[in-house]
């Protein structure tokens, strides 16, 4: 097969483990902790796991373990969004496997959990898995969106996994995915068989976050790549010092993604949508602060910039929060009734006798491209799909217009020329950091324990990751710990809270100390491209969120 040298150098990457997964598979034992309470809604979400709500925390330890040795079957889900380092997850889980016990065997569901509930699967070998070893994708198996809900699916996912005499399936996914692994988990009890679920904590949003998770795989290198091209972009914006970038950056509804690359890179402005919503700061007072920067920098003849603009900026700002929750509760109640009208007049006019007022005189101030993306479909788990609301084109032209009034005011004396870019894709898929390549080689391997020692319904765990990957600890989190209830489709149901930025944390303290700063003058970083091999303070370095996080 043909590779770069790239690929065939990354093939032969051994990634690093903690001490304690990297000696003998029979040596790990699990010590468990004291029962554990879910983060919200405990009664309510003890009524609907009944057998798996409220189990211990599970910590690996040194100690003789015959279960480990177990002959396994398990099957690995991909699920949404790609994130750097699935593959080696799977790499990581496969050799757990075969060094507990060689007959042991891992298949791979096909196109994520849809892949499971139509038994399409295929087995996973060495030979399989070789070239995909500390590469980017999810091209091993594909990954879906499709989120098992009705009756009918999951016993469907059931009679999969008992056709194949899994003894568990392990779901590598963010929170919605991780909170259809628990309801799995349930609903396999409850059917009394025990067939066991585990999770992986991915997204390159970095939102599956918590005490035991101190990160999700795939943000480091999406941080990574994004900044490598945000530095990119801030040096030809100093070198011909006549545009305004405005980059929107993947994260779905958490900052997380664009409060890294601030750190890294250092951009004029950054917005950090969880500090718009806590200020309760309005679309208009927004685009205001944008132009003070561009005003203040003209004025040193600065006529250029970035700005980043995380990609869930616009569910933030109140006006448009209140906007879309009630297209979100309408469109849930109204799905059928809404999607028969073709014509965007007509939607609108249909949806003038649905919205408040209010949400309405919004929603028709709106630039018209951003009125119909608002409206577009919803994902499976009912969330807007931000990714497609170019929050970038809608900033650029109520920047453009408040400037121009500004110039006839004499206010602004400048020249303003914007280009937009949306970076997302381009981060999803890079070959792992090594860092994410040596986290998801050790959640695999962790899974894999989880698995021979009969545990369901947790989240593989490896914490103390700002430490070197041999002081790392392993383990495994009750799933039903990290989850609330949150309105989905217009209803409560139990979900996995996702972590947002948190305004007084150390990350967002560092940027907030600095900003203004780099809002006027050009303090720009320019951190280049991810290096696999080299020195551990260039390739190793974990990212700067998490660094802060830990104290360092
Ligand atoms: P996950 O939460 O599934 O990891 O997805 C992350 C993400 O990349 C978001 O940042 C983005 O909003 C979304 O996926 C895009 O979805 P899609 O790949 O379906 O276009």
């Amino acid at each position: 097969m043909d590779c770069s040298v790239l690929q065939k150098l990354r093939y032969e990457y051994k990634p690093k483990l903690p001490a304690i997964l990297a000696g003998e598979a029979g040596d790990i034992s699990i010590e468990l902790g004291e029962p554990t309470e879910a983060v919200a809604d405990a009664g309510a979400l003890k009524e609907l796991f009944k057998a798996t709500y409220g189990k211990p925390v599970a910590t690996f330890s040194r100690g003789k373990n015959e279960k480990i040795s177990r002959e396994l079957k398990v099957g690995v889900i991909l699920s949404g969004g790609q994130a750097p380092g699935g593959h080696n997850v799977i790499a990581g889980l496969f050799d757990g496997l075969k060094k507990g016990n060689p007959a042991s065997k891992l298949y791979g569901f096909l196109g994520g959990p849809g892949g499971l509930v139509d038994n399409k699967a295929v087995e996973l070998t060495a030979e399989k898995i070789a070239p995909y070893r500390n590469t980017g994708g999810f091209d091993m198996i594909g990954s879906g969106r499709t989120k098992i809900e009705t009756p009918q699916q999951f016993a469907a996912a059931l009679k999969t996994a008992l056709t194949l005499s899994l003894d568990a399936v392990v779901v590598v996914g963010g929170d919605d995915s991780n909170t259809n692994a628990a309801l799995l988990a349930e609903y396999f009890l409850e059917k009394g068989s025990a067939i066991q679920v585990i999770g992986c904590p991915k997204t390159i949003d970095g939102d599956l976050k918590n005490e035991h998770i101190e990160t999700s795989f795939g943000f480091d290198t999406a941080c990574k790549t994004y900044s490598e091209l945000i530095g990119n972009i801030q040096r030809d914006a100093a070198s011909a010092r006549k545009y305004w970038h405005f980059i929107r950056l993947m994260g779905r509804s958490a900052s997380h993604i664009t409060l890294e690359c601030a750190l890294q890179t250092q951009p004029n402005i950054s917005l950090i949508s969880e500090e718009v919503a806590e200020k309760e700061v309005s679309l208009n007072q927004l685009v205001n602060d944008i132009c003070q920067s561009v005003i203040r920098r003209a004025e040193n003849n600065e006529n250029f910039g970035v700005i980043l603009i995380p990609e869930g900026l616009i569910e933030f700002i109140p006006e448009m929060k209140k906007l879309i929750s009630e297209l979100n509760d309408i469109m849930a109640a109204k799905e059928e009734e809404f999607s028969k009208i073709t014509s965007f007049i007509d939607q609108m006019y249909w949806l003038g006798k649905e919205l408040s007022g209010e949400s309405y005189t919004l929603l028709q101030t709106l630039p018209a491209e951003i009125a119909r993306q608002l409206l577009l479909d919803r994902d499976p788990h009912g969330n807007v799909m931000v990714s497609w609301i170019d929050t970038e084109k809608l900033l650029i032209n109520m920047v453009t217009k408040l400037l121009a009034k500004f110039k006839e005011d004499g206010v602004y004396k400048g020249k303003f020329s914007a280009v937009g870019h949306f970076f997302g894709y381009e981060g999803r898929c890079a070959f792992p950091s090594n860092f994410d390549a040596d986290y998801c080689y050790a959640l695999g391997y962790s899974a894999f324990v989880l698995a021979a020692n009969g545990l369901t319904g947790y989240v593989s765990s490896v914490k103390n990751l700002a430490t070197p990957a041999s002081q790392w600890v392993a383990g495994g989190v009750p799933l039903t710990m990290m989850m609330n209830l949150e309105q989905r489709h217009g209803a409560k149901k139990p979900v996995i809270k996702k972590a947002l930025v948190e305004l007084e944390g150390r990350p967002f303290q560092v940027f907030a100390a600095a900003r203004e700063t780099w809002a006027v003058q050009t303090s720009f970083l320019y951190p280049g491209a991810i290096q696999y091999f080299g020195p551990a303070e260039l390739c190793d370095q974990a990212s700067k969120t998490l660094l802060l996080e830990k104290g360092r």
